[in-house]
């Protein structure tokens, strides 16, 4: 396997599927990396320790972490399997932005944003990632959150690695 077939592999195992190759992920998203090498290399996705860290070291957005002594690793962000990265709670910037489609703002009115299927709602720190992000359903409505008032407020902010600010949900009041 070469580097991006590996880190391709390493996305699905993961962030989505473990069960593909009988693999268990810790509450916070670890995997042992014998029982990775291990599992991959009976499920005929053999590579090797050395690879592994090749991988890791060089993966262009930095999307996987070894623990502090490399006996195991875990993607960074992007899950789809319900785990827990332990991000320590951040202080935001005064404003936050959110992109979405107009058909969603009747509810958001109503219910403020939620996270709906994920694990956090995603917020970012500049119009123009909001703009992408809302493009994906169709023409975009940048919402600008008083996130800096809603942290003063108690709201817990996280920021993921690779620059995701991360909430639970955005009440009505604090979005403009
Ligand atoms: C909307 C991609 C009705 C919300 C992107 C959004 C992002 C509500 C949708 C990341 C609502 C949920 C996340 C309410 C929120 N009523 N609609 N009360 N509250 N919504 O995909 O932020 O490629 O879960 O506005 O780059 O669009 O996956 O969230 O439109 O960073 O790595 O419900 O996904 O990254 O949609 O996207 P999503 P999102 P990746």
């Amino acid at each position: 396997m070469n580097n991006k077939t590996i880190s391709k592999f390493l996305s699905l195992i993961l962030r989505h599927a473990p069960e593909t190759i009988n693999l268990q992920l810790d509450k916070n998203g670890w995997a042992d990396v014998d029982e990775l090498l291990s599992k991959a290399a009976q499920h005929k996705q053999p590579f090797t320790a050395e690879e592994l860290e090749e991988v890791v070291e060089t993966n262009d957005k930095q999307r996987f972490a070894f623990n502090a002594d490399h006996t195991k690793i875990r993607a960074s962000q992007g899950h789809s399997v319900d785990i827990n990265l332990d991000l320590l709670p951040q202080q935001p910037p005064e404003f936050l932005f959110h992109g979405t489609v107009a058909r969603f703002l009747d509810g958001i009115k109503k219910e403020g944003l939620q996270k709906m299927s994920r694990q956090h709602l995603h917020l970012s720190h500049d119009r123009e990632t909001a703009v992408k992000v809302g493009s994906r359903r169709g023409s975009p409505v940048i919402l600008n959150i008083r996130s800096g008032q809603m942290h003063r407020d108690g709201f817990l902010f996280y920021l993921s690695d690779n620059g995701v600010w991360l909430t639970d949900n955005v009440p009505s009041k604090y979005i403009d």
